[in-house]
């Protein structure tokens, strides 16, 4: 197997594989610090923590994971839990992305297969016979032709394999790009809130996470057109302080240690596969972070694929890869749609017609326990099909 790119889908790929027996070798243009520094995702789906421990990658993310029951919905002046535990018997754990690929990556190159860190001119061939190819430029300059059974694109939004799958299928791509981006920061300062805080506010969306007991991460919507610079430390923390307001409670400052501006989109690219070319991850599907799915869903997306090629290399069946493109997209529609919906409720955007639906919206969340349960089941993570 040749998969592209050591983010979450390509590392838990090979190892999905590695414990049943088939060879990988994974190709990485980035080098090992960068992709281990990469802040992004902070929550694990129940069946992402159950994947992790299955191959034997869970122990340190039992040890210093967060584990959390629910999130909190907030509106100006009124705080909800939702009990995910209550509402559909799931939970989801703080553990950040960063965390789980130095645990991939760690274990990968005590135990194998091979790993290549800068490696570059990364060029997938003859995808559309049973022998395909990988032709590169190993970390010493040299160049290199990896041959396979089958070659994986886990190579995120901007890779070289989405390309060749959309020009060779005249695949089809759906895309959505949101009037408004993400300010995130990382700060050394306790969490004063022990689940999540999703707040609307009339100035923009405002989100509290955390990575550790001593470590918060926090989110505020800004205009796309903003410029990290002319956000200071004291103007993030006086727009928190503004938009997750509550009588008697406040956000804990600290020094901040990170900062940058994400945009948002959703986008879909449909079939996942030519040939022996299959796309996992980020390459096939981008949602905005607002439902905290993209690194679950790239974790489901391998755990499918794994099954799928495990049957084609060891019964040599084609029957679950033959289904893999619309059997993984029925999930990933789920998903996408789930993100968009938590981005229109919670995000500032259009008149105050939009804005009286949202708080109705969020009034009706609040208010009933159908739809909790709706968004816990969906939160938490719907199961995979196999
Ligand atoms: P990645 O992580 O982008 O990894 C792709 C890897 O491929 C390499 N690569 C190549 N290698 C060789 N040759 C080439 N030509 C290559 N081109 C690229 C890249 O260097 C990289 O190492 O994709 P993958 O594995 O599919 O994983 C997807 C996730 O990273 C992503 O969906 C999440 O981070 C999204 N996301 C979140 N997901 C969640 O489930 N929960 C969250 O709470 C959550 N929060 C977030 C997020 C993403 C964010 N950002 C920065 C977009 C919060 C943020 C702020
Ligand atoms: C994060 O902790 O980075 C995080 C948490 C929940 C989200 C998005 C990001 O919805």
């Amino acid at each position: 197997m040749g998969i592209i790119g050591a983010g979450p889908a390509g590392l838990l790929l090979s190892r999905l594989l590695h414990v049943q027996g088939i060879d990988s070798v994974v190709l990485e243009n980035r080098d090992r610090a960068y992709v281990e520094a990469r802040t992004r995702a902070g929550i694990l789906e129940d069946h992402t923590v159950q994947t992790l421990r299955q191959v034997g990658v869970g122990d340190r993310l039992d040890r210093e994971g967060l584990h959390h029951h629910g999130i909190n919905l907030q509106i100006p002046g009124e705080r909800h839990h939702l009990d995910f535990e209550a509402l559909c018997g799931r939970t989801v754990w703080l553990y950040g992305q960063t965390e789980v690929v130095k645990d991939l990556i760690a274990t990968q190159l005590a135990e194998g297969p091979p790993l290549l860190f800068e490696v570059s001119d990364v060029q997938p061939h003859d995808v559309d016979t049973e022998s395909p190819r990988i032709t590169f430029t190993d970390a010493d300059g040299a160049a290199q032709e990896l041959h396979c059974d089958v070659v994986v694109g886990a190579d995120g939004f901007h890779g070289v394999s989405r390309p060749l799958v959309t020009a060779a299928t005249g695949g089809k791509v759906w895309e959505r790009v949101y009037p408004f981006s993400w300010l995130g920061i990382l700060a050394d300062a306790a969490p004063a809130t022990d689940d999540l805080v999703y707040a609307w506010h009339p100035d923009g969306f405002a989100l509290y996470s955390m990575r550790s007991p001593s470590v918060s991460r926090l989110y505020v919507q800004v205009d796309p057109t903003e410029k990290i610079e002319d956000w200071s430390d004291e103007r993030i923390w006086d727009a928190l302080d503004e938009r997750m307001a509550m009588p008697g409670w406040s956000v804990n400052r600290g020094p901040i240690t990170e900062k940058s501006i994400l945009p948002m989109r959703s986008f879909v690219s449909t079939p996942m596969r030519h040939g022996r070319l299959f796309l996992a991850g980020d390459a096939a599907h981008i949602v905005p972070p607002t439902g905290a799915k993209g690194l679950n869903l790239a974790v489901a997306d391998v755990t499918l694929l794994a099954t799928a090629l495990v049957r084609l290399l060891h019964e040599k069946e084609t029957d679950l890869v033959d289904g893999y493109s619309d059997t993984a997209l029925r999930r990933i529609w789920r998903c996408t749609h789930f993100s968009w919906w938590m981005t229109s409720m919670l995000h500032t955007h259009g008149d105050d017609f939009d804005r009286q639906l949202q708080l109705s919206q969020l009034r009706r969340v609040f208010d009933s326990e159908a739809a909790q349960r709706e968004l816990a089941e969906n939160y938490t993570g719907l199961p995979i099909e196999r």
